[in-house]
């Protein structure tokens, strides 16, 4: 790869999953992109979020002529409750993946399912929540970790632990402002609360407990949700895989793991290596197991065990419109129930494994911590029993695919920039290498790209412009979730993709020995990324809110996604959004989450729909930042 034609085009994605659309009309069966046309136009006062149907007297509607609900809530009243509902929502959704995990830990034994892989982050973990360590069972250690951990949803006095984790300037805005979070749990409870039927009709106090609950999230349930995933399954390190439908393999028995929790696709991706297994998929004709990933699923098994990536969010249905996929096993979050359908105009074998995500039509197989390898053993062989049922006249696998180069934690990102201090020996563990490369203007800031796609734009069209742009600006970005895996389609994670970037940027690129893009995860982990810029700004000496580093959700869609935003805005740290969020029937709503929040955490959202007016303003946000930095 030398240059931009190199990489693979939004237009030879969408040719791709034309091809895959017309397999899906010869079959009758329905995609996302028809019944997005049959919900278009979308409701006016949803999308406004002036509907209230908080109670039986409503559901309300504001119009010109009915300025308030039956009980008196206005316009500003009834979006703002709608909006602290979705936060409340992706908080829940976050914060109980990590739960599952912290359970697993806690059920974690040397002869069980379960190891601890990374016995130093434990060790670290309990030493920062003085569980005793001396001279103990390393199991005995993480069964007491998981405990405490586990008290952070439900304890009755204090604050999250890990806000301790935060600058000591970030710190006193939340105990200033009142937003330090409590209890996981409570922080969702208490939003629930306040949006009940005669509660909170004052915007500003909904929003302020947005932030509270956001940061109850990113500094709670998603921070925990990752150190615990990384304790469990081992802390990722670089390696180098491959992105797009093309991973599919027409004479291997396919099997798509997705969603969220890792807990189970590692034992699905553990025993699809087991010889006996193999040598069972070679007795049926196929010349082996092919296990790939799709959303934050593939996110974290790429990271951890190179295992490649079939695509992002928009993409779950073209997997199984291929023909070739012989089984597709689903944890929680962001799976279409339309899988179930779709499947059966295919061979496909649709599996659930979660008491959260229960869908009709498929086979649900309950994931037992107890029996979880045995039980991943079983689906492996049903989709190896399958393999002779695919109807090869209705296969078509694109061929598109590009190498790319994941997992890039805070310890790897460190690594590398030790690897450029040698001569100073006091920058070991540090980030300065990167501060003086952005002091020196040769990186001129960094932007983490997060967040689903999203059929309200051209999908993955505003990820890919936006990534460009900002690569030739000389800004370094880092990525998690469905953007992530759009760079990975897109070629972006190659190393090679330092042609695309500016000169400065380039440069740091081949000092560093990385790609232009670092893949740091799936949507928990941007509480990684909430610790890359508190260790920048530790080492810098300054506030997270006055580093050049901002948050950008061009095509967001979940309600995960605005309890993110709420953190990263707590963080001090500025959200760029391609998606507008639910609140414009409000005006006061409107300027409380761009301007409001400002005056409460010096953060908020810039919104734009358009790819390139999004990047102008980043720019500007970076310029401006650097300037009050004196750089
Ligand atoms: Fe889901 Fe995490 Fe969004 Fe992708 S990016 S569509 S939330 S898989 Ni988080
Ligand atoms: Fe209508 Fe008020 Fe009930 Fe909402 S809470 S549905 S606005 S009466």
């Amino acid at each position: 790869m030398k240059t931009l034609e190199d990489l693979t085009s939004i237009e030879q994605m969408e040719a791709d999953t034309a091809k895959l659309k017309e397999i899906a009309c010869s079959v009758c069966a329905e995609t996302w992109e028809d019944r997005n046309k049959k919900q278009t136009p979308h409701c006016k006062f949803g999308e406004d979020g002036i509907c209230c149907k908080n109670c039986s007297m409503g559901p309300c509607r504001i119009t010109p002529k009915a300025s308030r609900g039956i009980c008196g809530a206005d316009a500003h009243a009834i979006a703002a409750r709608n909006y602290l509902r979705t936060i409340a929502a992706g908080t829940s959704a976050h914060s109980d993946h990590a739960r599952e995990i912290l359970h697993i830990l806690h059920g974690a034994s040397r002869d069980g399912n379960y190891h601890v892989r990374d016995e130093q982050k434990l060790l670290r973990l309990a030493q920062e929540w003085e569980v005793a360590t001396e001279g103990r069972d390393i199991y005995d250690i993480a069964h007491d970790v998981a405990e405490v951990g586990l008290m952070e949803f439900g304890k009755i006095h204090g604050n999250q632990r890990f806000i301790k984790r935060a600058t000591a300037e970030r710190q006193k805005v939340w105990h200033d402002q009142g937003i330090e979070p409590r209890a996981i749990d409570r922080e969702i409870a208490t939003s629930l609360h306040m949006t009940h039927m005669g509660n909170s009709a004052d915007p500003e106090a909904l929003v302020r407990q947005g932030l509270r609950t956001g940061i109850s999230n990113g500094w709670g349930g998603s921070m925990l949700g990752t150190e615990i995933t990384d304790i469990l399954f081992g802390t990722p390190t670089v390696r180098t895989t491959e992105g797009n439908l093309g991973v599919l393999e027409k004479d291997m028995v396919n099997i798509v793991v997705h969603g969220h929790d890792p807990a189970f696709s590692e034992m699905v991706v553990t025993a699809a290596e087991i010889k006996e297994l193999v040598d069972y998929a070679k007795s049926k004709g196929a010349k082996g197991i092919n296990i790939v990933g799709l959303c934050c699923t593939a996110n974290e098994v790429a990271m951890r065990h190179g295992v490649r990536m079939a695509g992002n969010f928009l993409q779950q249905e073209n997997a199984v419109l291929t023909g070739a996929v012989e089984m597709m096993c689903v944890d929680v979050q962001c799976i279409f129930p339309a899988l179930a359908p779709l499947s059966e105009c295919f061979h496909t074998k649709f599996v659930t494994s979660s008491p959260i995500a229960r869908i009709p039509g498929s086979i649900y197989v309950e994931f037992k911590p107890e029996t979880a390898f045995e039980q991943a053993k079983g689906l492996i062989k049903m989709a190896i029993d399958n393999y002779q049922s695919r109807d090869r006249s209705k296969v078509f696998i694109p061929s598109t695919k590009q190498t790319a180069v994941v997992g890039y934690p805070t310890e790897q990102i460190i690594k590398h920039l030790d690897g450029v201090t040698n001569s100073h020996v006091d920058e070991i563990g540090s980030y300065r290498p990167a501060i003086d490369a952005i002091k020196a203007g040769v990186l001129r800031g960094a932007v983490a790209i997060v967040g689903c796609n999203n059929p309200r734009v051209r999908p993955d069209y505003s990820h890919f412009e936006i990534m460009k742009e900002l690569l030739q600006n000389d800004i370094l970005i880092v990525a998690t979730g469905c953007a992530a895996q759009l760079a990975t389609k897109a070629g972006l994670l190659n190393k090679d993709a330092k042609y695309v970037c500016g000169a400065g940027l380039r440069r740091v690129c081949e000092l560093v020995n990385i790609p232009p893009i670092l893949h740091m995860g799936a949507c928990v982990d941007i509480s990684r990324m909430m610790l890359l810029a508190t260790g920048i700004a530790k080492d810098w000496g300054v506030d997270t809110t006055q580093i050049p580093v901002v948050g950008c959700a061009p095509e967001w869609m979940s309600e995960k996604a605005v309890s993110i935003a709420n953190y990263v805005v707590s963080t001090g740290i500025d959200v760029y959004l391609g998606i507008e969020p639910q609140v414009r029937g409000s005006t006061q709503m409107m300027d409380l989450i761009t301007q409001g929040t400002r005056n409460i955490v010096g953060a908020g959202y810039i919104i734009n729909k358009d790819p390139h007016e999004l990047v102008k303003s980043i720019l500007e946000g970076i310029e401006a930042k650097r300037a009050g930095l004196g750089i």
